[in-house]
């Protein structure tokens, strides 16, 4: 199962502040200051307001929308209570981001109980525990269940029954296809290729050219052929935080202040799960999409906040005296937790401390 919880951020808003339900809300930056939209409610979905747009079209586009700044840590206090009644139901959840997360249910069914069952149970929890509607795919693969999930919201249920991936599939167009953005819709848009059917008909030199060596990956998800797995935090290769900036910025207090912050969360979910790692990772996206990371590997594992935070911000200084882009996306990531060969470094380390 794929589940997303519908305008997320607009409606914690809108469960918090009953006077804003029913209304057009839009949660993000202020227009004033060239802040961008996170999250729309569906009213104001209906004038056309969608994530990531100025603030200032979103009021152009409705003069009544409440224009609300976001509470990032209810979102987080949130999230945190939809991923425990997640894994209420199985141990399986590989959260993708605050507000969604695939779920792998496959020993959960039982001869009464069926798949679009628990989804529905799920969704009452949800409901009646938080106070928020969620949407959830249903089907044998994570991109069907994603993009299930997707297609009915808000409040949906879609399932795909095993052997039905290809019907369901191929009319849908292009778009939900995770990984082909605004770029290569236009390319494909321009030969023709306007459906996920259209898609899994091509040969692969043709995807090739457009996608490189993700070309098979594509063709394959369009093609409802999916084996991956649903990844649990617990085997996670690393653990990171990252934000979008509500308004690109170049200024080093506001770079290294987000810095902390994305540190100190990463922090805490090392501690939550009680795990240490070796190397720090910096990831910056520069207002023209181009995204860097550089990375840095300790001497001995880091898992508090200071720690991580010194090292994030080395990574960043060093980024910022040698350019003076702005920003408009910040991550901060900590992996090499316990591969054989770090275990082998930290017993040597032991024995040198002996
Ligand atoms: P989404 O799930 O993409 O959006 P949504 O939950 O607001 O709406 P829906 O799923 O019903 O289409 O993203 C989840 C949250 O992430 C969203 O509420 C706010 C945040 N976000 C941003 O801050 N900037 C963005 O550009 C996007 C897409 C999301
Ligand atoms: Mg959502």
């Amino acid at each position: 199962m794929h589940a997303d919880f519908d305008a997320f951020y607009a409606s914690v808003e809108q469960r918090d502040f009953p006077e804003l339900s029913d209304r057009p809300v839009a949660v993000g930056g202020s227009p004033s200051k060239r802040g961008v939209v996170a999250s729309a409610s569906y009213e104001a979905r209906k004038y056309g307001i969608k994530s990531a747009m100025p603030m200032s079209t979103a009021v152009r586009k409705c003069s009544d929308v409440v224009v609300v700044s976001p509470r990032f840590s209810v979102y987080r206090e949130v999230s945190r209570q939809v991923m425990e009644v997640f894994r209420d139901i199985t141990p399986l959840v590989e959260p993708l981001s605050l507000d969604e997360a695939y779920l792998d249910v496959t020993d959960v069914i039982q001869q009464n109980v069926t798949p679009p069952q628990i989804a529905k149970k799920l969704k009452e929890s949800i409901s009646s525990d938080l106070g928020l509607t969620i949407s959830i795919g249903v089907s044998t693969s994570k991109s069907v269940s994603k993009i299930a999930s997707g297609i009915n919201k808000p409040d949906g249920l879609t399932v795909v029954r095993p052997g039905d991936e290809i019907s369901f599939l191929h009319p849908l167009p292009i778009e939900v296809v995770w990984g082909i953005g605004p770029k290569s819709s236009e390319k494909l848009h321009n030969l023709s290729i306007n459906t996920v059917g259209d898609l899994s008909a091509q040969p692969i030199k043709v995807l090739s050219d457009i996608f490189g060596s993700n070309a098979m990956y594509i063709k394959n998800i369009a093609n409802g052929v999916d084996l991956r797995p649903v990844i649990t935090q617990r085997e996670r290769k690393s653990i990171s935080s990252e934000t979008t900036l509500l308004v690109d910025t170049s200024d080093r207090g506001d770079l290294t202040e987000i810095v902390m912050r994305l540190s100190g969360q990463v922090a805490d979910s090392l501690i939550q799960k009680d795990i240490r790692g070796r190397t720090v990772k910096l990831k910056l996206k520069r207002s023209n999409f181009t995204t860097l990371t550089r990375q840095k590997t300790l001497l001995e594992k880091v898992q508090i906040s200071s720690e991580i935070t010194e090292s994030a911000l080395e990574l960043l200084n060093y980024e910022l005296k040698n350019s003076d882009e702005k920003y408009r996306l910040i991550g901060v990531g900590v992996s090499g937790f316990s591969s054989a060969e770090s275990l082998h470094d930290e017993m040597q380390l032991r024995f040198e401390g002996l």
